[in-house]
C-alpha cells in the first residue's frame, strides 16, 4: 500500500441491512458472498491503492441480476463498485464506501461470433486470453493484448479502454467496441452503438461508456469488432547501448512511415529484470527496442524496418526471431515485466503516462532528474511507439513513500508540461485522480461531473474514482 484511501464516508450498516433482504429475496442466497475471508477477495485490485472492505459481494449470474442489484442499491442508496476480473492497475474497482461489489467474473460467455460480419458478442467476465484462442483458432483476430491477457477480462478492458502493444497499429479497446448493452443506476437497461462497423446516428454513447472506468454503467453485453488473422508475423529485436539511440531510433521508424504493430522499449534496469528472470541478453546493452510487424507483406515491412533501423549511432544488434517458439520466449520476457520488476524491490509503483512521440528523450531525462532529487529508484519500459510509457517508482520501506509520492506528482506534472496525458491506458481510478486537474480544466472536470449526474444522480456508481476526492494519489 501506498497511499491511503479517499476519506469518501462508508455507506450507513442500517441501508445495507435493507439493502441485503432485498437482495437475498431478488438474487437468492446462494450469488451473495458475506463471509469476512472471500469479501477479502475484492477489497483490492492490482494497484497500490489500499484495500477496503465491501458489505456484500455479488456474484451475478445474469443480466437480470445486475438490474436487480442497480435497482436495489438505488433504491437503499447503496454504492456498488462494478468488477470484472480484479487485475486493474489504478484501484478502480476498490470499493472506498464500502457497500456492494458487483462481480461480473460468471458472466463468462462468448454469445457469438458472425464470421460473416466479423463481430463478436461476449459478456464481460470472459478472459481476454481465452478469447483471443478462441478467434484465433477460427482464423479471427481480435487486436488489444493487454499484457495481463491471461487474467483480465473483457468488461475491464472496456471500462478502462485498457491498450497494449498492439495499439501501435489497431488502436485501444474503444477502437474494437462496436455496441454495448449496459445496465444503469435505478436498474435500467440499454443497447447503445450498432452491430455495423459504420454508423453515425445520434451522440456516440458507446464511445463515452468505454473508458468510463465503472462510473456510469455496467455492461452485460459488448460487441466487438474482429479481423482476419494477419497470415504472417515477424518479431525483431533491436539491441542498444543506450535508451536515448532506442528512443531515436523510435523516431526514425516514425518518421519513415512504418508502422508495426508493437514497438516496445526496455531500459537498463528493466533489461536487469529481464535477465534476472532467466534471459539470456548482451551484456552491453543499455536498452531493447521489440517491433512487431504482421500482415501477408511482413518480410518486405521487416526488410524496411532493418534499412530504417540500419546501424545508427548506439544500435548494438539487430535480431530477427527465427521461429514461432523463439517469438514466444520473447513476448513472455516482455509480458512478464510487470511481476519480473515487482521482485526488484518490496514495493513498485507503474505509472502509463503518455507524451507526444518526439518528446520521449526528454520524459525520460526527466524522469532521471526526479529519481535523481528524489532517491528514488526508478525503470521505465513501455510502448514507445504510442509514446506510453510505464515509468516504473520502486521502493523498500516507509520512510521512503513520501520521495516516492513527490515523485509520481512530478512526473505527473513534467508529463503534462511535455504536451502529454497522465494515463495512456490503466485509467484514472483513484490513483491518478489527485492529478486530473495538472491536465484537465476545472470547466472540463465539471462537464464530466455533470455527465456523471445524468447517469447517477446520487454518485452511488463506483464512487471516489476519476475525479479529485482530495485524497493524495499513487
Ligand atoms: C504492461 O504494459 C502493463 O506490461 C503493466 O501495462 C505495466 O505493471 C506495469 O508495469
Ligand atoms: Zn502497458
Amino acid at each position: 500500500m501506498l497511499f491511503a484511501a479517499p476519506k469518501i464516508p462508508r455507506v450507513a450498516a442500517a441501508r445495507v441491512e435493507r439493502a441485503l433482504i432485498e437482495l437475498d429475496r431478488a438474487v437468492g442466497q446462494s450469488k451473495l458472498v458475506l463471509d469476512e475471508t472471500a469479501r477479502r477477495v475484492y477489497a483490492e485490485d492490482d494497484s497500490q491503492s489500499e484495500a477496503c472492505m465491501p458489505d456484500v459481494v455479488v456474484v451475478a449470474e445474469s443480466k437480470d441480476d445486475v438490474a436487480a442489484v442497480l435497482r436495489i442499491a438505488e433504491a437503499h442508496e447503496v454504492p456498488v463498485t462494478p468488477r470484472a476480473g480484479g487485475s486493474g492497475r489504478t484501484g478502480g474497482a476498490v470499493p472506498v464506501a464500502g457497500g456492494i461489489v458487483l462481480a461480473t467474473h460468471a458472466l463468462n460467455q462468448v454469445v457469438e461470433i458472425d464470421r460473416e460480419n466479423l463481430t463478436a458478442v461476449v459478456q464481460p467476465g470472459v478472459v481476454l486470453g481465452t478469447f483471443h484462442s478462441l478467434v484465433e483458432g477460427e482464423n479471427l483476430f481480435y487486436a488489444p493484448d493487454p499484457n495481463s491477457a491471461e487474467l483480465c477480462m473483457i468488461g475491464g478492458n472496456v471500462a478502462e479502454n485498457a491498450g497494449g502493444p498492439r495499439a501501435f497499429k489497431y488502436g485501444s479497446t474503444r477502437d474494437h467496441v462496436l455496441g454495448l448493452e449496459a445496465v444503469f443506476m435505478g436498474g435500467r437497461t440499454m443497447r447503445v452503438g450498432k452491430r455495423t462497423v459504420k454508423g453515425v446516428t445520434g451522440y456516440d454513447v458507446t464511445a463515452l461508456l468505454v473508458g468510463s472506468e465503472g462510473t456510469l454503467g455496467v455492461f452485460t453485453e459488448i460487441t466487438l469488432r474482429l479481423f482476419p488473422k494477419p497470415s504472417q508475423v515477424a518479431t525483431l529485436l533491436a539491441l542498444y547501448t543506450d535508451v536515448r539511440a532506442a528512443g531515436a531510433s523510435v523516431s526514425r521508424l516514425i518518421a519513415a512511415g512504418l508502422v508495426p504493430r508493437c514497438i516496445e522499449m526496455m531500459d537498463a534496469a528493466t533489461l536487469g529484470a529481464v535477465r534476472a528472470a532467466g534471459n539470456a541478453i548482451d551484456e552491453r546493452a543499455g536498452a531493447m527496442l521489440l517491433i512487431e510487424v504482421d500482415g501477408e507483406d511482413a518480410e518486405a515491412q521487416l526488410e524496411r524496418l532493418g534499412n530504417a533501423l540500419g546501424d545508427a549511432q548506439g544500435t548494438l544488434d539487430l535480431v530477427v526471431a527465427q521461429d514461432s517458439a523463439q517469438r514466444a520466449r520473447l513476448w513472455a520476457a516482455r509480458k512478464s515485466l510487470s511481476y519480473a520488476t515487482r521482485k526488484m524491490a518490496t514495493h513498485k509503483i507503474a505509472e502509463d503516462v503518455v507524451v507526444p512521440r518526439s518528446r520521449i528523450g526528454a520524459l525520460l531525462e526527466k524522469t532521471e532528474a526526479i529519481g535523481a532529487r528524489e532517491k528514488v529508484r526508478h525503470l521505465t519500459y513501455g510502448h514507445a511507439g504510442d509514446g506510453n510509457l510505464h515509468v516504473n517508482f520502486l521502493w523498500d520501506t516507509p520512510d521512503e513513500e513520501p520521495r516516492v509520492a513527490r515523485a509520481v506528482e512530478s512526473l505527473m506534472r513534467e508529463t503534462v508540461a511535455l504536451g502529454g496525458t497522465l494515463s495512456g491506458e490503466h485509467g484514472v481510478g483513484l490513483a491518478k485522480a489527485p492529478y486530473l486537474e495538472f491536465e484537465q480544466s476545472a470547466d472540463l472536470i465539471a462537464l464530466q461531473k455533470d455527465v456523471k449526474r445524468v447517469f447517477d444522480p446520487k454518485g452511488l456508481l463506483n464512487p471516489g474514482k476519476i475525479f479529485p476526492t482530495g485524497h493524495k494519489g499513487c
